[in-house]
């Protein structure tokens, strides 16, 4: 029997059980959404979209065998592997994002964990990015406690590092880190002082008991990610993904839905995936309390649309960037 669905209110719980965020994705359609429209509407403003751009500062080349990823040097997907690239190229391509709207840039590296050695470019460009006026985010991989207070020091303001599925799914996708490995890297960035941005992919041939579980370490963290991204698979030939079936778009709304309820106050992306989602998919997004994506014609390695095609979305839909 399925346990009652619990009452939905906008203050952040961390006691959330499994059985409530199932009960939750079971609900009619217009339910849930109703519930994490009204939810979203008590932190935000429903109209109001944040906007990031995303750059591969190094590409390809990477020790881990992530099954999603097109950047693992286990799988051949023509993805070609380059070199940490210039603090000034990044500052370039980050001065571009802010002139095109972005509040945030997100330096991204296929790395399985920074070395020393590459932390004093790397702080550089968090330092030039927030010189910028942006907000500064990266994706380096698994870090040291000195490693995230480094990072904190030059300024960073977010870490992405995310959990991508539930504990018994995980190592389905990958067999060379594990999720502890994960949760003490997320741990050491939280304890450094730097914003947690923490999310996971779904559409890699989980279950509903696997998005559930995702969504069930996320929300019973003592302190709930500020950012949540959710990734809809990108299938990448050459990845051993590639080759499932694709999600049905009702059931990643209905992921951000859930997510938007169980975290209230975090800002729920809508992340890698919309080059494949009509518009009409990304609206009902909207209307589940997502509130941030990624903007650009690049995600790090495969496509999402350009500027222009959101700005025609968000005129069609009457909503607004967000400003800092
Ligand atoms: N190497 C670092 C790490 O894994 O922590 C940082 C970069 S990694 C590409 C960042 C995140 O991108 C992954 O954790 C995963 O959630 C997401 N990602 C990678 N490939 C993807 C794909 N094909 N579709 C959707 N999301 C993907
Ligand atoms: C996140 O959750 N999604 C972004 C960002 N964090 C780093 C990455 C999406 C990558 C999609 C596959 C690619 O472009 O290589
Ligand atoms: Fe490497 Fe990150 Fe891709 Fe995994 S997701 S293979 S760690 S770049």
């Amino acid at each position: 029997m399925n346990a009652p669905v619990p009452s939905c209110n906008a203050i952040p719980r961390h006691d959330w059980t499994r059985d409530e965020l199932q009960s939750l994705f079971s609900l009619p359609f217009p339910e849930l959404i109703y519930r994490a429209q009204s939810i979203h509407r008590a932190h935000f403003d429903p109209t109001e979209v944040q906007i990031s751009t995303l750059l591969s500062i190094k590409t390809g080349g990477c020790p881990e065998d992530c099954a999603y990823c097109p950047q693992s040097a286990s799988y051949d997907t023509g993805v070609k592997a380059a070199k940490l690239m210039d603090v000034d190229a990044v500052l370039a391509d980050a001065r571009a994002a802010r002139d095109a709207g972005a509040t945030r840039f997100c330096m991204g590296a296929a790395w399985r964990s920074p070395k020393d050695k590459d932390l004093g470019h790397i702080c550089e460009m968090i330092e030039g990015v927030k010189a910028l006026g942006m907000e500064s985010c990266v994706t380096l991989g698994m870090l040291t406690e000195t490693q995230a207070q480094r990072l904190k020091s030059s300024g960073l303001d977010y870490y992405n590092h995310n959990i991508d599925t539930s504990p018994e799914f995980y190592g389905e996708i990958i067999t060379t880190r594990t999720y502890q490995d994960r949760l003490d890297t997320l741990a050491a960035v939280r304890d450094a002082g730097i914003h947690v941005c923490c999310g996971g992919i779904v559409g890699m041939g989980e279950t509903v008991a696997d998005r559930v579980g995702m969504l069930h370490t996320l929300a019973t963290m003592p302190v709930h990610p500020e950012s949540v991204p959710i990734n809809m698979l990108m299938q990448v030939e050459g990845t051993p993904v590639s080759k499932g079936q694709t999600l049905d778009p009702i059931e990643f709304v209905r992921t951000i839905a859930v997510a938007r309820i169980a975290m209230p106050k975090s800002m729920v992306r809508l992340s890698a995936g919309r080059e494949l989602m009509s518009a009409e998919t990304q609206a009902l997004c909207f209307l589940a309390g997502a509130n941030s994506i990624f903007q650009g014609p690049k995600l790090l390695t495969t496509p999402n649309p350009a500027a222009d095609e959101d700005h025609h979305l968000f005129e069609r839909l009457g909503m607004n960037a967000m400003a800092l």
